[in-house]
């Protein structure tokens, strides 16, 4: 089984709030479907979720009363876009349920108190593809807080163990340094997370409250400590995910997991 999250920064636009890139999706799905490989997708906020969130400060828990306003609205946001990447996934004859955080999981502190791990298993027993995201949830310490499909992915892997972790992002993968801001930056076909320590990155320049590059690579440092190859591949490249899928070689970034 493979776990892959397919980020925010692929499946909208990041910097226009609540745009859907539908093409991008559906050739993502398309190539889901042709790989032919039991998942489990998470994907992340994008432009429905990251806006509004950074708007009502609602990563930093309750501490006032508009902020109940400000999660509803996130809330309703995501799920919004959960439905259209579902809806792209049917059309590719994917079997996708999805698996709601706001009413299936609890944070403590940020850090994961609750999941229920027996769903994802019963539906990838009866074949479904099981689909969660970056979603505002119940916070046991702050109120409420936010689940990012990061933090998804991270207890997902611990408790299934998939072959491998997918993060289908908007860069060929892992670069020097952020290729956005350095002509220099070169892409890091093959690392490991002692090589990933050594490395900077710069904060992305758009809203994200739940850390960005910098905080997907310390989420890759969790997986690979349980053993688990992640790779990270382009999505504006579909076929490279395919591949990835597949295990055929492409342009993307293989983090090996420590023995
Ligand atoms: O895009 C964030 O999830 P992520 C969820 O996976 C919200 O970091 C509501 C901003």
């Amino acid at each position: 089984m493979i776990i892959l999250k397919l980020g925010g920064s692929v499946i909208t636009d990041k910097t226009k709030e609540y745009t859907f890139k539908t093409e991008t999706m559906d050739k993502l799905a398309q190539n889901i479907k042709k790989a032919n490989k039991q998942t489990i997708i998470v994907h992340g906020a994008g432009s429905f979720g990251h806006i509004l969130a950074k708007k009502y400060e609602l990563n930093q828990g309750y501490k006032r009363l508009e902020q109940i306003k400000g999660f509803s609205l996130t809330h309703e946001k995501v799920q919004a876009l959960n439905s259209l990447v579902l809806k792209s996934l049917q059309n590719n004859d994917i079997h996708a349920v999805s698996i709601s955080p706001h009413s299936s999981m609890t944070l403590n502190n940020h850090e994961m108190q609750k999941m229920d791990y027996k769903i994802f298993e019963e539906y990838l027993k009866k074949n479904f593809t099981p689909v969660t995201f970056g979603d505002v949830v119940l916070d046991k310490t702050l109120g409420f807080s936010i689940c990012s499909g990061d933090l998804l992915i991270e207890v997902l892997s611990k408790y299934f163990k998939p072959e491998k972790v997918v993060f289908v992002i908007d860069e060929d993968g892992i670069y020097t340094a952020n290729p956005k801001i350095d002509k220099k930056a070169k892409l890091n076909k093959e690392t490991t997370v002692k090589e990933l320590e050594t490395l900077t990155t710069t904060a992305d320049n758009h809203a994200d409250v739940t850390g960005g590059m910098a905080g997907k690579i310390q989420t890759i440092k969790k997986i690979a400590k349980n053993s688990i190859e992640t790779i990270l591949v382009n999505g504006n490249k579909p076929d490279r995910l395919y591949k990835v899928l597949v295990g055929e070689k492409t342009i993307s970034t293989i983090v090996t997991g420590e023995k």
